[in-house]
Formats: structure tokens, C-alpha cells, sequence
């Protein structure tokens, strides 16, 4: 028996090592490495391609490295076999950081600070909004959206969720969902949150259509997936709406190509995947408790689900 484990950050050493102390007792090999190809029960992996992962015949589970598992997820040429995500308090912490910043910039008109000091302007702002002055949606709420929705309501913004399900009973703020919903909860957010998964159903969710449905000068947040965005339309929508904004983490080619439209679109600020980057000791200590829960009880904790495809 032993591990594979595959993944191609630039921390992947601090991996390999962390994994090597805590599975003391057990043998991972790492990919490309491999000594005994059929004695891998077990693949820890990130984005590892398909025709190496499909050699390793006698897999039990695929623990992802990550929250998202559109990288393993009904993929013809992979075994149907259980697939683990990381459900990480860490990693939802980071999240909320990063989209609280965000919120934190446009709320208080930070990047104007930036281009009056390259002019040597002391200009003040007296039109300062607060918490509770500003609409945030969350379109998705589960692990770390319902997460975030929870605390920005605590800090007092005014908080609404869209989701798949009918959330109604688990939140003390509006949750919407269905067409008719979208609607209505679109309408009057001055901030969209997308934390939406990459499915089929969520293929360019984000479209003309929706784009037209926000305020004309909404803020957008992507931390979801980048293909839940048609990124043509956006594109087009923020050339037509100048005051309209965007933060984007995420996107349908990673890195985003020179060429993109993009990085030259105004008020569209680019980060590289990183609004929650998993943390190695705690993803490590909750696949290792993960991985020794299914050897002794044979129960899979955080299996992702088939149907719903995350
Ligand atoms: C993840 C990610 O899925 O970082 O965890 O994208």
C-alpha cells in the first residue's frame, strides 16, 4: 500500500515534506518517481494530469488538494472512484481576508488614494459609505460562501445569498434562488460575491444577461471559478459601464494569457488564483484525519458528490 501524491506549486517541496512526517508509517511516492505503480491505493493530488493518474489501477480515493475539484470531477478518461475535498477553516479565513479587502476598497475608495498621490493631491472624501449602507451578495453559499455571508453580516454590511438549494432556514438573511430570484436578488447589490463552482450548470452563469441585471456600477468579485464568467460579455458590460467594477481571481485559462482582454480593461484589478491558497499544515492534518477515519471506520469525510459536482 502507499500514496502518490502530485502537484506542481512552488511550495511543493514544504509538501512532500510535511506529507513524509505525518504519514511516517505509510509510502509516498512522489509523482514522477514512481517505484511500484500498482501497489497506489491512495492519489493526493493537484491537477495532475489525467493520463498519469489513470495508470495507477488499484486507487481507492483521490484526496484534491484543494477546495475545487473540477480538475478530477466526471472526467471521462478517470475512474469513478471517491473524490475528498478540502473543507479548511484556514482556507475560508484566507478567502474572507481577501474578499473583505476587496469590499474595504471599493467601499472606501482606496485605489483614488493611490493615483492622487502619483499627482501629489490631498484631496478628501467626505462621500464615505458604511457597512450598513452597502448591499453584498454571495451567489453560492456553501463551505466558504455561507462562511463569509455569516461574518460580513456580523461586521453589519447587508448581506443576501443566492444558492442552488433553498437555504431559507439556515441563515438569518434573504437567500434567494431559481430565475426569479436571481432577479430580484441581482438588482439591488451594490457588491456580487461569486464563489460559484465550475459545473455544468454553472457554465458562463455569469453572462450579458446577469451583467445587465446588477447596478451600473456594482462591484464584482470572482473567487469562484473563472468559467462561471463569460469573459467576453464582462468585458463588453464594463466598456459600456464605466463605473462598474471588477475583481477577478479566477479565470477560464490559467495564467490568463498576455493577449487577454483583461488586463487592459479598466477598472478590472487581476490577482493569480491566490484569494485562498490552502494551507499545508492544516490541509496535511485534515487529510491525514481524513485518510484514517476511512482506514478504521470506512467513512469518507468530505466526499464530493457525482451529481452535484462539488
Ligand atoms: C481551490 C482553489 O479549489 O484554490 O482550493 O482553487
Amino acid at each position: 500500500m502507499s500514496i502518490v501524491f502530485y502537484c506542481n506549486w512552488p511550495n511543493k517541496k514544504e509538501w512532500i515534506k510535511g506529507l513524509r512526517k505525518k504519514f511516517a508509517k505509510e509510502k509516498i511516492q512522489v509523482w514522477p518517481n514512481i517505484k511500484n505503480r500498482d501497489e497506489i491505493n491512495y492519489a493526493i493530488v493537484w491537477k495532475m494530469p489525467h493520463k498519469e493518474l489513470k495508470k495507477f489501477k488499484n486507487l481507492k480515493i483521490i484526496f484534491s488538494l484543494g477546495a475545487g475539484v473540477d480538475h478530477l470531477i466526471n472526467k471521462k478518461d478517470l475512474p469513478k472512484i471517491p473524490i475528498v475535498r478540502i473543507k479548511d477553516p484556514v482556507m475560508r479565513e484566507r478567502m474572507y481576508n481577501y474578499v473583505l479587502c476587496h469590499i474595504l476598497n471599493y467601499q472606501l475608495k482606496i485605489f483614488d488614494y493611490l493615483e492622487n498621490k502619483k499627482n501629489k493631491r490631498w484631496k478628501e472624501r467626505f462621500d464615505i459609505l458604511d457597512n450598513n449602507d452597502l448591499n453584498v451578495g454571495i451567489l453560492g453559499l456553501g463551505y466558504l460562501g455561507g462562511y463569509i455571508a455569516k461574518l460580513l453580516k456580523k461586521n453589519n454590511y447587508k448581506i443576501s445569498g443566492f444558492s442552488r438549494t433553498n437555504k431559507t432556514n439556515k441563515y438569518n438573511f434573504s437567500t434567494y434562488r431559481g430565475s426569479n430570484g436571481l432577479n430580484n436578488f441581482l438588482k439591488k447589490l451594490d457588491i456580487v460575491i461569486n464563489l460559484l463552482p465550475n459545473t455544468t450548470a454553472t457554465q458562463n452563469f455569469v453572462d450579458a444577461k446577469v451583467l445587465k441585471k446588477m447596478k451600473k456600477n456594482c462591484l464584482l468579485i470572482n473567487v469562484g471559478r473563472g468559467s462561471t464568467i463569460n469573459e467576453k460579455d464582462l468585458i463588453k458590460h464594463m466598456k459600456k459601464n464605466k463605473n462598474f467594477e471588477a475583481v477577478l481571481d479566477v479565470f477560464k485559462v490559467e495564467p490568463l494569457p498576455k493577449k487577454h482582454g483583461f488586463w487592459n480593461t479598466k477598472n478590472i484589478f487581476i490577482t493569480p488564483h491566490s484569494s485562498s491558497i490552502t494551507n499545508v499544515d492544516s490541509a496535511i492534518q485534515q487529510i491525514y484525519l481524513n485518510y484514517n477515519v476511512y482506514k478504521k471506520q470506512k467513512k469518507i469525510r468530505n466526499r464530493v458528490n457525482y451529481l452535484q459536482q462539488y
